[in-house]
């Protein structure tokens, strides 16, 4: 409710310290009477909420629970994850995303879950999302540009990702073209861009972002472990998952930007200082086959180059990498 988050609001300006009832009913314009009641109903959901007679109310701590609440609170921006829906348990938020988008879901809603019974990854493939410890999120954007322009989007996403990972846990992803977030060469991070498209107009695109946060290796299957990796099992210990999708959101704000204003370039050469494939030998399964050869880079439309031994250059603009 407008009560419940202008409280929200007022907590974090007030930044740990006390505030009394008649202020911040005066402030939200209610009764007493109606902030009590808010600030029960926050305590019932995690909120550490502390009274103290004649000083007012103060909010302790973050919970570690997700919610809608949490998530607002600290949210630095102006469009991305301002609308936010939580969910405990969907099948897939990119299937939630897509409707309300249709249902006309302005641009920066975003879609959360706790878990995923049906994650899913490129082509048909699964994404492992299990209960309690992941970033199951879904974007939806609405940026005025050309569809063909759409796939430079998922390498925008993969830098926001490397950058709020970064700021939260000083860790430095890379990025493994197209969508792989890796940290020691596991991937921590998958990313999924799916376009609602008219003719030639983008209606929307819908971000889907997973990201491994406080699994342990045993929460993982044997088969996945080889590859994957989470948070807490690179830094030895919990994440707040809140604090990373705010994070989250500042970056993919102040990236779409910088990227409606000045165009891909400066965007492409921030992928490019967090890539790890270009200059390497690798290997590119795509549909029309295997390419074997260095990668030298992507160009302007976020296509990877790749040069072949017989010095010929191939566009790929889809494709499962190995390094050779
Ligand atoms: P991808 O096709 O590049 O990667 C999928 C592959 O990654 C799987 O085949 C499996 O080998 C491996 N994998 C599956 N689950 C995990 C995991 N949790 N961690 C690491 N590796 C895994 C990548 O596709 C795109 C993933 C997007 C996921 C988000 S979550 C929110 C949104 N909703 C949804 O259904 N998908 C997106």
């Amino acid at each position: 409710s407008n009560v419940r988050q202008a409280l929200l609001d007022a907590f974090k300006n007030a930044n740990g310290k006390f505030i009394s009832g008649e202020k911040l009913a005066q402030n939200i314009g209610c009764s007493r009477t109606a902030i009590w009641k808010h600030i029960e109903d926050l305590k019932k959901d995690g909120f550490h909420v502390e009274a103290v007679r004649k000083k007012g109310y103060r909010l302790l701590e973050q919970s570690n629970k997700l919610s809608e609440n949490e998530i607002y609170l600290g949210l630095e921006t102006e469009e991305i994850g301002r609308s936010v829906y939580f969910f405990e348990s969907v099948t897939s938020t990119q299937k939630v995303a897509k409707e309300y988008a249709m249902n006309g879901a302005k641009h920066g809603t975003l879609i959360v879950a706790d878990e995923q019974t049906e994650g899913r990854g490129r082509m048909v493939r699964k994404w492992y999302s299990p209960k309690g410890t992941g970033i199951w999120a879904s974007f939806i954007l609405r940026p005025d540009i050309q569809i063909q322009h759409a796939p430079q989007l998922t390498l925008l996403s993969a830098v926001a990702v490397v950058q709020a990972i970064k700021k939260v846990t000083h860790i430095t992803p890379e990025i493994k073209w197209p969508n792989d977030i890796l940290i020691s060469g596991r991937k921590v991070c998958g990313i999924l861009t799916e376009l609602q498209a008219e003719e030639d107009r983008i209606q929307s695109v819908i971000l889907g972002i997973g990201i491994n946060v406080n699994q342990d290796k045993n929460d993982f299957s044997a088969e996945i472990i080889k590859k994957a990796t989470s948070l807490k099992i690179e830094l030895g210990k919990t994440v707040n998952r809140s604090s990373l999708i705010q994070s989250l959101c500042y970056y993919i704000e102040q990236l779409l930007h910088l990227y409606i204003s000045e165009g891909f370039t400066p965007i492409k050469s921030l992928w490019e200082t967090y890539a790890v494939s270009i200059g390497k030998r690798i290997s590119a399964r795509t549909v029309k086959g295997t390419f074997d050869g260095v990668a030298l880079g992507i160009n302007n439309e976020g296509v990877l180059l790749l040069k072949q031994d017989n010095g010929d250059i191939v566009e790929i603009i889809s494709a499962d990498i190995d390094f050779a």
